[in-house]
C-alpha cells in the first residue's frame, strides 16, 4: 500500500493502555491525544466501562491507546467485575501502559492499580491535573511519590484539560514503542462504530445530567441505526432498574429526557460529520447490572 510506504523505516506503531483509578482524567487525556473526543467523560467515577481505542497518528508514530475504565476497589455488581476484568486484559495485549494518577493526591486506590501493572511492559506515568496545583513546588514532592510506586520509564506531569506536555507525553511514549508501519488506515481516530459511539454519547450526557444514583442504574442499547441519504436515523432505549429511575430520567413532562437527547444528538453531528434524527425511550429491566445475559446484551 503506497500510504504504508511513505512512513520512515524507524516509525513506531503499537497499543497503549491508559490505565488508572477512577476519576483521574485518563479518557480526557485520550480524546486529547487524539484531538476529538472518541471516549465519553464526566465528574462521576466509573464513567467509562468499555475498552475503547482512540488512535493519533504523527510523523513519526501511531499510537493506538486503549481507554480503560477505572479500576474498581468495591465491587457493587457483576457489571463492576467486568470492568475490572477489561482492565487487565487490556494490560496483557499491549506494547506500554500510561498509568495516569492525579496531581492533588495519590491514593490506596492508585496502589491498588499500581500492583496490576506489567513487568515486562514499558509504564510511564502521566500525573495529570497540574492546572490544579497551583503551588507548583508541591509538583516536586508528588512526582518523587509517584517515581516511589514503580519503576516508570518515565514520568510526565500534564494537564489532559489544558492540552498541557501533551506533545512530551507522546514522545516518551513513542520511544518504548516497537518499530512497525501503522496498524490502522492514518485517518482513523478509533476502532469503534457510529452505533458504539451514539449509544455512548447518550450515557455520557445522563452521567453528566443526573444525580448520583440514576448513571449507575443505567444502560443504552441502539435499536435501529439507518442512513436516510444522509441523514442518519438513530433509535435508542435507555435501560434502568427501577420504574422510580425512569421517573427521574424522563423529568417533568420528559424535559430531562429531551435535553439529554439534543446535548447527545450534538455531540453526535458534529463527530459524524451529518444530521442526525435521534428518537429515545426509556425501558425497565430490572437487575439488568446483575445479569451476565444482560451484560453480554448490552457488550460488557
Ligand atoms: N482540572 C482538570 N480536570 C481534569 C483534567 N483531566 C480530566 N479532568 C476532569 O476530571 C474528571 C474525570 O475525567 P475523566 O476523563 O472522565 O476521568 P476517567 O479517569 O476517564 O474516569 P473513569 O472513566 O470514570 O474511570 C472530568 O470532570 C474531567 O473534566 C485536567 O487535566 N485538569
Ligand atoms: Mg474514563
Amino acid at each position: 500500500m503506497a500510504a504504508a510506504e511513505a512512513h520512515p523505516d524507524d516509525f513506531r506503531c503499537g497499543h497503549v493502555a491508559i490505565v488508572g483509578r477512577p476519576s483521574v482524567g485518563k479518557s480526557t487525556l485520550m480524546n486529547a491525544m487524539v484531538g476529538e473526543k472518541i471516549s465519553i467523560t464526566s465528574k462521576k467515577p466509573q464513567t467509562t466501562r468499555h475498552r475503547i481505542v482512540g488512535i493519533a497518528t504523527d510523523a513519526g508514530a501511531q499510537f493506538a491507546f486503549v481507554d480503560t475504565p477505572g479500576f474498581q476497589t468495591r465491587h457493587r455488581s457483576r457489571l463492576n467485575d467486568h470492568l475490572n476484568r477489561a482492565v487487565r486484559d487490556s494490560l496483557s495485549e499491549v506494547d506500554a501502559v500510561v498509568l495516569v494518577v492525579d496531581a492533588t493526591r495519590i491514593t490506596e486506590a492508585d496502589r491498588a492499580v499500581v500492583k496490576l501493572l506489567p513487568q515486562r511492559v514499558p509504564v510511564i506515568a502521566a500525573v495529570n491535573k497540574i492546572d490544579l496545583v497551583a503551588d507548583k513546588s508541591a509538583l516536586l514532592p508528588r512526582l518523587a511519590e509517584v517515581a516511589a510506586l514503580f519503576p516508570f520509564a518515565a514520568i510526565v506531569p500534564v494537564s489532559a484539560d489544558r492540552g498541557t506536555q501533551l506533545a512530551a507525553l507522546k514522545a516518551e511514549v513513542a520511544k518504548v514503542l516497537p518499530v512497525s508501519a501503522p496498524l490502522y488506515p492514518v485517518d482513523d481516530l478509533t476502532d469503534r462504530d457510529e452505533r458504539f459511539l451514539a449509544a455512548e454519547f447518550i450515557r455520557e450526557k445522563i452521567f453528566r445530567l443526573l444525580g448520583d444514583e440514576v448513571p449507575y442504574a443505567t444502560t443504552v442499547g441502539i435499536e435501529q441505526f439507518e442512513m436516510d441519504g444522509a441523514l442518519r436515523r438513530i433509535h435508542a432505549t435507555v435501560y434502568v432498574d427501577k420504574a422510580s429511575q425512569r421517573s427521574i430520567l424522563l423529568g417533568e413532562g420528559g424535559a430531562r429526557m429531551k435535553a439529554i437527547a439534543t446535548q447527545a444528538r450534538a455531540d453526535m453531528e458534529r463527530l459524524f460529520g451529518g444530521k442526525v434524527y435521534l428518537e429515545v425511550w426509556v425501558r425497565v429491566k430490572r437487575g439488568w447490572a446483575d445479569s451476565d445475559a444482560s451484560l453480554a446484551r448490552f457488550g460488557y
